[in-house]
């Protein structure tokens, strides 16, 4: 058994990763300050196995007492700010949380010499930007076009140059559009998919920006967090990994796949495509594959049944 922190514990990715830890029978520490995370998502894991703070990232004191007091085998971060666009509005506050809170974790691993087993950051597929290179491999131009990519980007190289500067074992991962359950579809910004699982479920009309053309690597959340946990138990550090499928499908072929899944027709409108949305972003996985022998066991068919099963 081991001891996890996993920040932003109680959000869509987070959640489902705490889940197959304490599944495994690990012992887990969540920080989230429920800003976008839900307490009810966690309503189905086992609550002796894990401990749960309402509290920001951003609180260096509180953070800095848990590190040492907990003495932790396993660091995962997911604590953000996931949207996008809030990251637009508010560049600096989502900066504090984004890239400050993370530097502040690696500070205090350094600081008070702490002997974790691996510190995994999840990135994302963003820093990757709109450069024309197809599919983007881990060594792929970095183009940055937002706060949030910045961020995503500078707390990962923090991770690596914390790793070999201080001898940390660390290790980053750029995930490309994930899907399955505890995603919130709340915002015009959440994965597309559970908008979609949205309108079908309650009847509403789904709107989709531009021609429903736009290629994306959906990647089921139990991929995501296999691949992580392969990562974990590596002995890989001081890298950074792309997590996809590897496949390409169109928003238009997933709306036809998931209405045949669900049995359901879906009100469809088309309005015009969204400043700055990516035409085309797909993963090379092959480093994640050659390193850690990950296979994705999820097609888009296969995930969607999943997502649908798991959802109820
Ligand atoms: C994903 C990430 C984002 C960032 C970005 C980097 C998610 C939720 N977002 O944005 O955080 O990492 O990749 O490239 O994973 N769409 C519609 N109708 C809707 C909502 C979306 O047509 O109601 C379109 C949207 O314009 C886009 C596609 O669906 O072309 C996927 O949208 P998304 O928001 O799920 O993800 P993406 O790739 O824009």
């Amino acid at each position: 058994m081991d001891k996890y922190l996993v920040t932003g514990g109680a959000g869509f990715i987070g959640t489902n990763l705490v889940a197959k830890l304490v599944k495994e029978g690990n012992e887990v520490v969540i920080i989230d300050d429920l800003s976008m995370g839900k307490k009810e998502n966690l309503a189905e894991i086992d609550e002796n196995k894990i401990t749960f703070y309402d509290e920001t990232i951003t609180n260096y004191a509180f953070m800095e007492n848990l590190l040492v007091k907990e003495n932790f085998d396993y660091i995962v971060l997911f604590g953000a700010v996931a949207s996008v666009a809030d990251s637009v509005e508010n560049p600096y506050t989502t900066h504090l949380i984004n890239q400050e809170a993370n530097v502040n974790i690696y500070e205090v691993i350094r600081k008070h010499n702490l002997k974790i087993k691996k510190l995994l950051f999840a990135s994302s597929a963003a820093v990757y930007g709109d450069n024309p290179e197809l599919p983007k491999k881990e060594n792929s131009p970095i183009e940055p076009l937002t706060p949030y990519a910045i961020d995503k980007f500078a707390s990962e190289r923090f991770a690596m140059i914390y790793g070999h500067l201080y001898n940390i074992p660390t290790v980053a991962t750029r995930c490309f559009n994930v899907y399955g359950p505890h995603q919130n579809p709340e915002s015009q910004y959440s994965g597309v998919i559970s908008i979609i699982q949205d309108c079908l479920e309650n009847d509403k009309t789904f709107t989709v920006f531009g021609d429903g053309e736009q290629l994306r690597d959906f990647t089921y959340v139990d991929d995501v967090v296999n691949a992580m946990c392969l990562l974990l138990q590596s002995d890989v550090k001081w890298d950074v990994f792309n997590i996809g499928t590897g496949n390409v499908v169109t928003l238009n072929e997933v709306i036809k796949t998931f209405e045949k899944t669900m049995g359901k027709h879906l009100d469809v409108v088309y309005e015009p495509e969204r400043k700055g949305d990516i035409k085309k972003s797909y993963a090379d996985i092959s480093k994640i594959i050659s390193t850690v022998a990950y296979q994705p066991k999820y097609d888009l068919q296969a995930g969607l049944k999943a997502y649908m099963e798991n959802s109820r």
